[in-house]
């Protein structure tokens, strides 16, 4: 017996990798329902190789007797959707930022902190983190359980697609309008895109930092331990698919290169790629589409004590959004929903 999975924000970059990541992973469903605002009543979306789900309104869903909502559309929709789903007895998967610093709700890496699952009964919701997040404490994890992270020092490379289908739309867009010498249009991101980079991910707050930069110091303190610092700087760059983030790691212990590189290739969900050569190393293009964690340039920092320096790479639409989202899914039917 199957389960009845609602995808919530269907028609989403996010949404339809859901839907495409269930299918691939062969999860068990018995009924699939693909959901989005109005102004998407009418459109279809494929749900694996043969079949294809007409989309459905989301207000007017009746949740009562569904199993498992995996959830991507604006903070807002979910804020106002998610506890309707909830305590019409559905599970919710959230993807948004809405409900990540709950104290009722856990916050899920399922290779870190699976066992943080446990507290979902208190609100019938989970919570996906940041792409940014998930892919940092994958790689920091087997660390962490090494040698204890102190301090964090990442900065951030990160692609359009995390700002929608629209950003892709604008890079590309930009892109062809300066090979063809058309003027330059701007709707998404608040500089040129195109064959630039750009320092501004989500809204500024007071003290100089942006949301997304807010989000990858509180969202890793409540995953991997609160007494972590974190100092983030999230830039985005003209790429399509796939997050790189320059870590720079202070650990409370001594740490080698070395054992860093093998506690990495024994851990789950990560690649090791470092061969020190011409090419020795991931780059976002070649994690598109791809499920693991890849992590490259792993090296000693001397500049500080038990320091290292990692590059870490992933498809953010997948590690960094879908598919940690499905894996939480179905860690919830191994452990908790059982049929
Ligand atoms: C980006 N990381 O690349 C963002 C997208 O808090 O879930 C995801 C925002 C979030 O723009």
């Amino acid at each position: 017996m199957g389960y009845k999975v609602a995808v919530i924000g269907a028609t989403g970059n996010v949404g339809r990798e859901m839907l495409t990541t269930l299918a691939e992973r062969d999860f068990p469903v018995d009924d699939v329902v693909a959901l989005a605002s109005e102004k998407s009543i009418g459109s279809q979306i494929s749900f694996g190789d043969k079949s294809v789900l007409d989309v459905q309104d989301l207000a007017k869903f009746d949740f009562r007797g569904w199993d498992i909502a995996l959830s991507s559309p604006s903070g807002a929709v979910s804020a106002q959707f998610s506890p309707k789903a909830a305590a019409a007895g559905c599970v919710v998967i959230d993807n948004t930022s809405h409900f990540r610093m709950d104290p009722d709700v856990p916050l899920i890496v399922p290779e870190v902190n699976p066992e943080a699952l446990a507290g979902y009964t208190k609100r019938n919701i989970i919570a996906n983190p940041n792409c940014s997040t998930i892919q940092m404490v994958v790689a920091l994890k087997p660390l962490h359980d090494l040698a204890q992270v102190k301090r964090i020092v990442v900065a951030t490379y990160q692609s359009v697609s995390g700002a929608g289908r629209d950003a892709m739309d604008e890079l590309f867009n930009q892109t062809r309008a300066i090979y063809v010498n058309d003027p330059i249009e701007k709707k998404v991101f608040d500089k040129q895109i195109a064959f630039n980079v750009i320092p501004h991910i989500d809204t500024f707050m007071e003290d100089g930092s942006t949301r997304e930069e807010w989000k990858m110091m509180v969202e890793t303190k409540k995953i991997l331990g609160s007494k972590i610092t974190v100092a983030a700087t999230c830039v985005r760059v003209p790429v399509f698919i796939g997050h790189a983030e320059a870590i720079n790691v202070e650990f409370e212990r001594p740490i080698s290169a070395e054992d860093a590189t093998e506690a990495l290739r024994q851990a789950p969900g990560i690649t090791v790629i470092d061969h020190r050569t011409d090419e020795g190393f991931v780059t976002p293009v070649e994690c598109a589409g791809d499920d693991p964690v890849f992590i490259s340039r792993i090296r000693e920092d001397f500049s500080i004590e038990n320091g290292l320096n990692l590059w870490v790479v992933a498809d953010n639409l997948r590690k960094g959004a879908a598919l940690n989202a499905v894996q939480i899914a179905e860690l919830l039917v191994r452990d908790y929903l059982k049929k």
